[in-house]
């Protein structure tokens, strides 16, 4: 870590940036992430490291991703939990989430789909068109794959601007089900060795299994301290280290996260919290938070509450499920890469019951005050599943607040009216 600022202009322009509109963003969210993060009180000495990645973020990370390229690496890019990076990082490439979490060039966008399409999609079209993602143009191969309506309609005018790629995934979770996503991983070996002109092999694939492994292990200590009542982490700091998980060196993510863990659960055992003990403490399920959506986390901590958990694809659904390590054939490891993937619980599936269990599961593991189901506007998977996942968890005894949004600031003085009076009433 220098202190020096490092220029690197040159490098966005090589990648083809539109550099005023790039300047324009990394100053908002430089700001956003100044005011919500900041701010915060009592935090783990060990968000340093993710302040750090923050602070850089289209800088020294962009950089690893440009030296890695020009040393014959490829990198790929993914929009969804289904895609295996274990696959990517076994046949020699390295894989980065793009962040989908901001409203950007809608109005471009809106010349493409229609304007009732859900914020993340927007946004993954309004970061391209707008070009001010350097993750996306750093890729040299995106994945796209068949899970709702309009990200599948959307990869199609993605992939007319960009090298795309896309798996298709049942919607079932049945034994043929299975063996079809199977297949697909097959398929998309194939691809990926064309890619990067390696093949992957049994023993690249086991260490890699094991390395995104030890990453998600990082991940479920770092949360399992959340269980702590004061929590020692807010639930703002405990989602940015899941959305950074996506793009940051995994050795090195793991080790710090290891690191957050060890603090964290010091904290816990001293009753050191972020807020005091008796906060309400609640439990967010619902459609992804991409970087930098931060929107909902920072109306309940403001408002006196403490989130504990994220039942999501940034949350529980990307570390609680760990691929099987006794494997020693590359058959073997894709039975269980296709079991491990494939019992994700996300709305695109029917039926999608796993989501509920895990649902009252956490609640009770985390000792919940009431959960928010959170769906995008205009996300019809979600938004159908709310009203059955808000019954049954309140059959369960824990009040639920069920909340539509977007990316836009306009609703947060409503949101937070009703959020504030969720936790008085949980209390
Ligand atoms: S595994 S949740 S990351 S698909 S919010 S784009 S569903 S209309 S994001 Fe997702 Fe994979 Fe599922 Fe997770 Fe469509 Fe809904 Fe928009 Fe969504």
């Amino acid at each position: 870590m220098s202190d020096t600022p490092v220029d690197y202009h040159q490098m966005w322009a090589d990648l083809g940036l539109d550099l005023p509109m790039h300047d324009a963003l990394l100053e908002a969210v430089g700001g956003m992430y100044g005011a919500t993060f900041m701010s915060q009180a009592n935090r783990p000495e060990g968000m340093g490291y993710l302040d750090f990645v923050m602070s850089e973020v289209h800088g020294l990370r962009i950089k690893e991703l440009d030296d890695f390229r020009k040393s014959g690496g490829k990198v790929v890019g993914t929009y969804c939990l289904y895609v295996p990076e274990e696959l990517i990082r076994a046949a020699g490439g390295w894989s980065v989430g793009i962040c989908a979490g901001a409203e950007w060039a809608y109005d471009q966008v809106e010349q493409i789909l229609p304007r009732n399409t859900c914020a993340l999609i927007k946004s993954m079209m309004g970061f391209k068109l707008g070009k001010v993602c350097p993750y996306l143009e750093e890729a040299d191969l995106l994945v796209g794959e068949t899970t709702c309506d309009g990200k599948k309609k959307a990869y199609e005018e993605l992939g007319k601007m960009q090298n795309l790629y896309t798996m298709e995934l049942p919607q079932m979770k049945r034994p043929k089900d299975v063996a079809f996503w199977r297949s697909e991983l097959v398929d998309f070996i194939a691809k990926l060795e064309e890619l990067t002109g390696k093949k992957v092999t049994a023993e690249a694939l086991k260490a890699s299994i094991k390395e995104v492994n030890d990453k998600r292990r990082a991940l479920q200590r770092v949360n399992a301290a959340r269980a702590a009542d004061p929590s020692p982490i807010s639930g703002l700091d405990a989602l940015l280290a899941v959305q950074v998980a996506f793009y940051d060196d995994v050795p090195r993510f793991t080790q710090m996260m290891n690191a957050l863990a060890d603090e964290l659960e010091k904290r816990a055992a001293a009753g050191i919290g972020v807020a005091p003990k008796g906060a309400p403490r609640i439990l967010i399920t619902g459609t992804p938070m991409a970087l930098p959506n931060w929107k909902l986390h920072e109306i309940v901590e403001k408002a006196g509450g403490v989130v504990v958990g994220e039942e999501m694809c940034t949350g529980s659904r990307y570390y609680e499920k760990l691929v099987d390590e006794d494997a020693s054939t590359l058959d073997e490891m894709l039975d269980d890469l296709a079991e491990k993937y494939l019992d994700i619980n996300c709305a695109c599936f029917t039926p999608n019951t796993g989501r509920i269990d895990d649902i009252i599961r956490m609640a009770g593991d985390l000792k919940v005050d009431g959960v928010i189901d959170y769906a995008l506007s205009f996300c019809g998977t979600y938004q159908i599943e709310s009203a059955g996942v808000a019954k049954t968890v309140q059959d369960a005894g824990v009040p639920v607040l069920r909340i539509e949004t977007d990316y836009s600031a306009e609703d947060v003085g409503q949101l937070s009216t009703r959020v504030e009076a969720f936790l008085e009433m949980v209390k």
